[in-house]
C-alpha cells in the first residue's frame, strides 16, 4: 500500500503542449486550480475557443521542463513514447509520494513506468474529448467525452479522497474503475481499428462506415477479442464492434491521430496499438494476422 500524505491544494504539472494538454490547462485555470505546464521552450498566450464557441485568451502558467516548480501531481498527456522519455528528464525531481498520471492513446505503459518509478501512486486514464491545435497559439475544444481513470497501485484512502475530485473535475463526467484495464483495452480495440485504416486509407474516420471496411474492422476486433479473453478480460466480438462504429460516427468528420502523424511525417503510436495487441497474443500463443498486418503497414508508411 502506497501511503502519501495527502495534500489540500495539490500542485498540478502538465507536461508538453499538445492539444488534451492545453485543454487540461484552460480547465485547470477555470477551476482555480494550481497548475503549471511543463514545456521546451516558452510560449505566448493561448486563445481557447469552448465547445461553445466562447474564446478564452490563456496565458498559461509555464515552467521549462528542465527547471519545473515543485508539484504533488504530475499529468502525462503525451504520446505513449514520450512517457518514459519525460519521466527520464524529470527523474531527479520526482518524489515517491508524487502522483503520475498516464493518459494517451494505446496500452503498454503502464508496465513500463511501473519498472522506472515503483514506488509511485500511479493512475492510468483515458479521454474521449476532443481538442484540436491548428497551430501553437490556438486551441478548439471540439468535442466533449468521457473520462476513464484508475489507479494501478493501492493507495490510502485518504490519498483518494483528496485527489479523485480534483482529477474528475477536469474531463468530466469521470469514471473511477477497480481495474482500468478493461476500460484501456475497449479503447485499444477503437484505436487498433480507426487509426491504422485511416492512415493507410488516407481518410477521415467517418469513411470507415463504407461497407468495404466492415470485414477488416471485424476481424481486428475479433483478433482483440481473443487476446483480451486470455488476458483475463471477457468481452463479445459484437461490443468491440459495436464501440468502435460508435466512435466512427461521432468522429466521423475527424483524421485521426495517427493519420495525422503518418501525414506530418511524425512517430505513431503503432507499438502501442496493434503492435501491443501482437505483443500480448504471442505471449498467449494466439495468432492475430490482421493487428499484424495494420503494424506492418504503418511501420513502412513511418
Ligand atoms: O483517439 C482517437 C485518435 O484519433 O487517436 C480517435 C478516437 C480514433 C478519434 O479520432
Amino acid at each position: 500500500m502506497l501511503n502519501s500524505a495527502p495534500v489540500t491544494r495539490p500542485k498540478l504539472a502538465i507536461v508538453g503542449s499538445g492539444a488534451i494538454g492545453g485543454l487540461i490547462g484552460f480547465k485547470c485555470q477555470q477551476l482555480g486550480y494550481d497548475y503549471q505546464h511543463l514545456v521546451k521552450s516558452q510560449q505566448s498566450p493561448l486563445q481557447v475557443t469552448d465547445i461553445s464557441g466562447v474564446s478564452h485568451c490563456l496565458t498559461p502558467e509555464i515552467s521549462l521542463i528542465s527547471e519545473p516548480q515543485p508539484f504533488d501531481l504530475l499529468i502525462l498527456p503525451v504520446k505513449a513514447y514520450q512517457v518514459l522519455v519525460v519521466l527520464e528528464q524529470l527523474h531527479s525531481y520526482i518524489q515517491p509520494q508524487h502522483i503520475i498520471v498516464l493518459l494517451h492513446n494505446g496500452m503498454g505503459t503502464v508496465e513500463q513506468v511501473r519498472e522506472m518509478l515503483p514506488n509511485n501512486p500511479l493512475i492510468a486514464a483515458t479521454t474521449s474529448y476532443g481538442a484540436f491545435k491548428p497551430d501553437t497559439n490556438t486551441l478548439i475544444e471540439t468535442g466533449l467525452g468521457q473520462t476513464h481513470l484508475g489507479w494501478i497501485n493501492d493507495v490510502d484512502e485518504s490519498v483518494k479522497h483528496a485527489i479523485e475530485p480534483i482529477l474528475s473535475a477536469l474531463l468530466p463526467p469521470s469514471h473511477w474503475h477497480q481495474d482500468i484495464s478493461l476500460a484501456l483495452w475497449k479503447k485499444l480495440a477503437v484505436n487498433a481499428v480507426i487509426n491504422p485504416l485511416t492512415a493507410i486509407h488516407n481518410i477521415k474516420n467517418g469513411e470507415l462506415k463504407n461497407p468495404k471496411y466492415q470485414e477488416t474492422i471485424n476481424r481486428i476486433c475479433e483478433e482483440i477479442t481473443r487476446v483480451m479473453d486470455a488476458a483475463g478480460y471477457s468481452v463479445s466480438h459484437a461490443e468491440l464492434v459495436k464501440n468502435v462504429l460508435q466512435v466512427i460516427s461521432a468522429t466521423a468528420n475527424n483524421y485521426s491521430s495517427m493519420h495525422q502523424d503518418i501525414k506530418l511525417r511524425r512517430r505513431s503510436e503503432i507499438a502501442f496499438i496493434n503492435g501491443y495487441v501482437s505483443a500480448q497474443a504471442t505471449k498467449s500463443h494466439i495468432e492475430v494476422p490482421y493487428n499484424q498486418r495494420m503494424f506492418e503497414q504503418i511501420k513502412r508508411l513511418e
